[in-house]
């Protein structure tokens, strides 16, 4: 079994340009529209109630996070460390055009030309899921990844629907995750899934 046993936070960047200088091609990137659960996922993957603030004001952050995340396989104790990336929620209404646009850029630049990212996740509300906004970040995900990149959907509040919608959900999006950050539910196979594409793909 694969589990997250420590997760710290390392430090904030504004932009690209002032992300850490690292070699490794081990960062994950999480990203969402505000209020989406991102905070609350990053908090219930890592079992670190307070790492990602989990706030209540929609688009608070707008920093790039940092943070060293430490796995363990349980079978043979060895131990890998990655970098969980807390990007800034995109679809931010309550900022200038002027400053959005700077911001978004910033986003953009992020996932476009940083070389150390392994994985994107894209977080979108399961009772949302044809939202314009995750389709154009999808659209843009896909048009920018490079080839040994990944993406991953996960579906966030699945707590939010009953069976009967749940299953409409996974037979629309067979490829994608879901869980629930507050009933804990879908975390440890997000886990293993990050795990096996940040480590095992040579074995595939
Ligand atoms: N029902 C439910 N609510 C959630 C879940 N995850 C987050 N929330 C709530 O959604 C709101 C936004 O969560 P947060 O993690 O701050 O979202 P972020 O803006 O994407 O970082 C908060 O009120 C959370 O309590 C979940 O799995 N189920
Ligand atoms: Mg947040």
């Amino acid at each position: 079994m694969i589990e997250i046993v420590d997760a710290k936070f390392i430090t904030s960047a504004p932009n690209i340009e002032a992300a850490p200088e690292t070699q490794e091609q081990n960062e994950v990137v999480f990203m969402a529209r505000s209020n989406v659960g991102k905070s609350s996922l990053l908090n219930a993957l890592t079992n670190h109630k307070g790492l990602a603030k989990v706030s209540s004001t929609p688009g608070k952050t707008r920093l790039i996070n940092y943070f060293d995340v430490t796995f363990i396989d349980r079978e043979t104790t060895e131990k890998k460390i990655a970098k969980f990336v807390d990007l800034p929620g995109f679809g931010y209404a309550k900022v200038s055009k002027s400053m959005k646009h700077e911001w978004e850029k910033n986003l953009t630049d992020y996932i476009s030309k940083r070389e150390q990212i392994k994985l994107f996740v894209h977080l979108i509300d399961c009772r949302h899921s044809d939202l314009e906004i995750d389709a154009s970040v999808s659209e843009f995900l896909l048009a920018n990844i490079k080839e040994n990149q990944v993406i991953l959907q996960i579906f966030t509040k699945i707590d939010k629907l009953n069976q009967k919608e749940q299953n409409v959900l996974r037979q629309k999006f067979p490829n994608s995750m879901m869980v629930s950050s507050s009933k804990k539910k879908g975390m440890q196979k997000v886990i293993t899934t990050i795990y096996e594409i940040l480590y095992e793909e040579d074995e595939v």
